[in-house]
Formats: C-alpha cells, structure tokens, sequence
C-alpha cells in the first residue's frame, strides 16, 4: 500500500483519478475536499495497486496511517505561493517519523500547467529540499506532473509499481 499525502487542494484526487485513467477524467468538475481518505485501485500492466489518499484537512491524523508503509507520494501544488514552504515543513515532519525510516518517497510538485506556477528550482528552494535532504536518510525522487495536461503520468506510475 502507497500512502499519497499533501495540504488540502494541492491537486492529489485529482492526480490519483488521472494515474487511473487517462481518458476520462473531467478537470472541469468541482472538486471537494477529502475529508477522510479515499482508496484507489490503480492498475499498471498486470497489477493493480492500491493507493491511499488521506485528505490534507486531516493532517494531523496522518501518522495513525503510517504502520507498516513503504512508500508515500507527498503532492504539493506548485502554482500556490502561500502554501509551499508550509508543504515543506509538513513533508518535513512526515519524514522525520520513525516509522517512515525505510519509506521511499515520491515528491510530485503538481499544477505545472499553470502559467504563474513555481519552477522546479525554486519550488525545491521554497521546500528547503537541499537542507531537507542532508538531514534525512530516506530517498526521495523529486517529479512534476499536472492531472490536467498529464505530465509526469508515467514517471510516477513508474514510482508506484518499482519494488
Ligand atoms: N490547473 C490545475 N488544477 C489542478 C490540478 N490538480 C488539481 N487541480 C485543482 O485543484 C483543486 C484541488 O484539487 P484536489 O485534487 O481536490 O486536491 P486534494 O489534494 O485532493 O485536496 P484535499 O482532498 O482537500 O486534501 C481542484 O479544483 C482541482 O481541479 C492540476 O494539475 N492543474
Ligand atoms: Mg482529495
């Protein structure tokens, strides 16, 4: 089981129904915030792997979820200037739990189809990943994507189903 986690409206429901299927997914529909988690069954080749969502309001309850977790996806939303160094600091303090010592994860700086978004390097700067990273043991792969145009699909299906 992957955990995906991220602040609320940092776009992971919608990038979990994208990795899920390509062709029908409607972007224009209102989303609603997860309160709760939400499961996804996301099939890649042969197998099908099941994805957890836990929604960004529940923040504080993420940790009960983190037993026996291999692999977490941390969402954050590139195009929101006001919430990516607090993302940071929450992916900060996921990391920093025991029970993620052995965890791979997957950062995904998400909405890059957004003209006023963050560049990579400076989305990386505003996280303080180069302070982050000599801190912690853990090896994280760093990707961009976006549910809309569909960029960084195969990266991260690639992520889900790598052993
Ligand atoms: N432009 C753009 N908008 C996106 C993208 N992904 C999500 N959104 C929009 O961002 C809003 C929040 O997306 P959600 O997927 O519901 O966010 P979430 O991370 O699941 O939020 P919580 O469930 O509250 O934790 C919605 O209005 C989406 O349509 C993206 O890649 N590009
Ligand atoms: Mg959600």
């Amino acid at each position: 089981m992957t955990l995906c986690l991220g602040p609320t409206g940092a776009g992971k429901t919608l990038l979990l129904k994208k990795l899920q299927n390509i062709e029908n997914v409607d972007t224009t529909a209102t989303s609603v915030p997860t309160v709760g988690t939400n499961m996804f069954a996301i099939k890649i080749d042969t197998e099908v792997h099941q994805i957890r969502e836990l929604g960004g309001i529940m923040s504080p309850l993420w940790s009960r979820y983190f037993e026996g977790i291999q692999k977490i996806m941390y969402v954050v939303d590139a195009s929101n200037l006001c919430q990516i160094s607090a993302a940071g600091v929450l992916f900060y303090t996921i990391i920093a739990n025991p029970m993620l010592a052995n965890a791979k994860f997957l950062l995904v700086l998400t909405k890059m189809d957004v003209s006023y978004r963050q560049m990579r390097n400076e989305a990386l700067l505003m996280l303080q990943m180069r302070r982050f990273e000599k801190e912690i043991q853990q090896k994280i792969t760093i990707t961009e994507a976006s549910a809309i145009s569909g960029e960084g699909r195969e990266e991260i299906l690639n992520w889900i189903k790598k052993k």
